[in-house]
């Protein structure tokens, strides 16, 4: 029986992919580094620390890990202070609608983020209330494709992850989900999210009543 669901963020409850593009293309210019929206789309649901890995594998490009850190701190100066433009109209179109519905259900609600500025995106929405329990990245130290998140998430919840839905759009997202035994909607492509599920192309198709349909005992 469903009693729970988990929220991944970027790309499911809002589209914050475009201003981490953004940074990290600031970053990789004043570096010299090659950085594209393909290369962007391999960054989605991993961490900070693992994306710029990626980008300076990318590059050829090998620094002592203090210096990564740092330019990974200045990345993330750059993307917190684009948060500060974000509003309660930045939900990705959908996600405040199935959220509501939800909570007027009384199902349990989970965040289960990589990322470490969650709870500033959720103030900017406006959309902490939805949420009995926030998971971030500074909750667990293993990050997607390793369960840790969501379950840290449903055992917050005080639920088993085959009571718990898990609301993802990347790749790694879903292998984490499955890893955890938790059931999975994906959110986006096929040979993206093909391997959850249950799949919708965006989160508007997305209603409680289409997820239950599917997930009824
Ligand atoms: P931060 P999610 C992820 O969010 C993003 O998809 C990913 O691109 C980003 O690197 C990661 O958060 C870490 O974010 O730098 O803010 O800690 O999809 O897990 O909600
Ligand atoms: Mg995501």
């Amino acid at each position: 029986m469903i009693k729970g669901f988990i929220f991944d963020l970027d790309g499911v409850i809002t589209d914050t992919a475009e201003l981490h593009y953004d940074a990290w293309k600031k970053l990789s210019d004043e570096m010299n580094w090659k950085f594209d929206r393909e290369l962007n789309e391999k960054l989605r649901g991993i961490s900070r620390m693992d994306s710029i890995k990626v980008i300076m594998d990318h590059n050829g490009v090998s620094l002592d890990e203090a210096t990564v850190v740092e330019l990974a701190t200045k990345k993330n100066d750059i993307y917190v202070e684009s948060l500060d433009d974000m509003t309660p109209d930045d939900y990705l179109p959908g996600a405040r609608e199935l959220l509501t519905h939800l909570r007027s259900e009384g199902f349990s609600v989970a965040l289960g983020s990589a990322s470490k500025n969650a709870n500033k995106v959720l103030k900017q929405l406006n959309a902490v209330h939805f949420f009995d329990v926030i998971g971030d990245g500074n909750s667990v130290s293993k990050s997607k494709p390793a369960p840790d998140i969501f379950l840290y998430a449903s055992e917050k919840l005080g639920l088993r992850p085959e009571n718990c839905i898990v609301f993802e759009d990347a790749e790694k997202g879903i292998d984490a989900a499955k890893a955890g035994k938790f059931h999975s909607v994906g959110i986006g492509p096929e040979e993206r999210v093909g391997h959850a599920d249950i799949r919708f192309e965006t989160m508007k198709q997305a209603t409680l009543f289409e997820v239950k349909s599917h997930f009824k005992e």
